[in-house]
């Protein structure tokens, strides 16, 4: 049990079962004494999540899809009423067709390249929108990025495109938001075998690949991408915004690697 968070309220989008990163996110926050408010994509997932958020004694779980503009100014609404002040929000969020991670990315049709946009990238400006008046103390927004963003990265094709476009707006957010105390970054994280990762060909090979070219010679952790979520969060990055904290073993300085 640690304070760093001690006092703080995050709500965390993007829980979706044990594996999601976002849960791992949010033990680490509650391990560092912060309380919860987790949200859940739909009814499919309504159970699980709010069984997971029972286990970490969250004091809210709300429905929201970030493709519905209403459940978004409902989730305000709601966070308005019980925990009227905000510290930290985590969007652990992302969805492409799956057909567009595996087919050439030239083959991209328009709705699958604006989906994957308004899922993954334009939804961080929305939640952002929605919750900052509630960062009444200032505060910190952290997202979830990959290296497929700046460099090609097989299949990962029009979601690179949207890490690319989120990557921006942590930016253009940080920028917007500094002056009301309130900090916006990403996390890079390496890859990691959640839900969004298992039906993808080839995972195991990414994760082997990255195990013996990385510099720490082993693949990501969620917890150690949980750990870097604690300080983004907390106090001690008070200086740090409209960054790219990269949490990969260090595989992204590699330029050619021969293990
Ligand atoms: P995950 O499947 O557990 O999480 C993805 C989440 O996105 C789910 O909870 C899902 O419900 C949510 N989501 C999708 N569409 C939504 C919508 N319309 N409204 C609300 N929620 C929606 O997988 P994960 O790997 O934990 O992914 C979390 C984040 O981490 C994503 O942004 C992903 O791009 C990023 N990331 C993952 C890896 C990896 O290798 N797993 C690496 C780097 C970054
Ligand atoms: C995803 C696709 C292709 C290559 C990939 C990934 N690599 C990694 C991922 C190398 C690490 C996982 N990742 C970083 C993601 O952001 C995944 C996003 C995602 C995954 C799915 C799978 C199921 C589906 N749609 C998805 N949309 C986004 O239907």
């Amino acid at each position: 049990m640690g304070e760093l968070l001690r006092g703080k309220t995050a709500l965390v989008l993007g829980v979706a079962n044990k594996w999601s990163i976002a849960y791992a996110i949010s033990s680490a926050f509650v391990r560092e004494g912060a309380s919860l408010v987790l949200t859940y994509q739909g009814e499919r997932q309504r159970e699980t999540v709010e069984e997971l958020g029972a286990e970490l004694k969250a004091s809210e779980v709300l429905n929201c899809d970030v493709t519905r503009s209403g459940d978004l100014d409902t989730l305000a609404a709601s966070l308005n009423q019980s925990s009227p002040v905000l510290d930290a929000v985590v969007h652990s969020i992302a969805f492409a067709n799956k057909e567009d991670l595996s087919h050439p990315f030239i083959e991209t049709s328009r709705e699958g390249y604006l989906l994957a946009q308004e899922v993954s990238a334009y939804s961080l400006v929305a939640v952002s929108r929605a919750v900052t008046p509630l960062m009444k103390r200032g505060g910190s927004i952290t997202t979830l990025t990959y290296l497929g963003s700046t460099r090609v990265v097989q299949n990962y094709n029009v979601m690179g495109v949207a890490k690319a476009a989120l990557e921006a707006s942590v930016r253009y957010l940080a920028s917007d938001l500094g002056s009301a105390g309130i900090r916006v970054n990403a996390i890079s994280a390496g890859p990691i075998k959640t839900a969004s990762a298992r039906g993808i060909k080839d995972f195991s090979k990414v994760l082997d690949a990255v195990s013996s070219l990385a510099p720490l010679r082993r693949s990501t952790d969620p917890a150690e991408v949980a750990d870097a979520a604690v300080f983004l969060a907390s106090d001690l990055a008070r200086g740090v915004t409209g960054n790219t904290v990269f949490v990969d073993a260090g595989f992204q300085i590699v330029g050619l690697g021969l293990s």
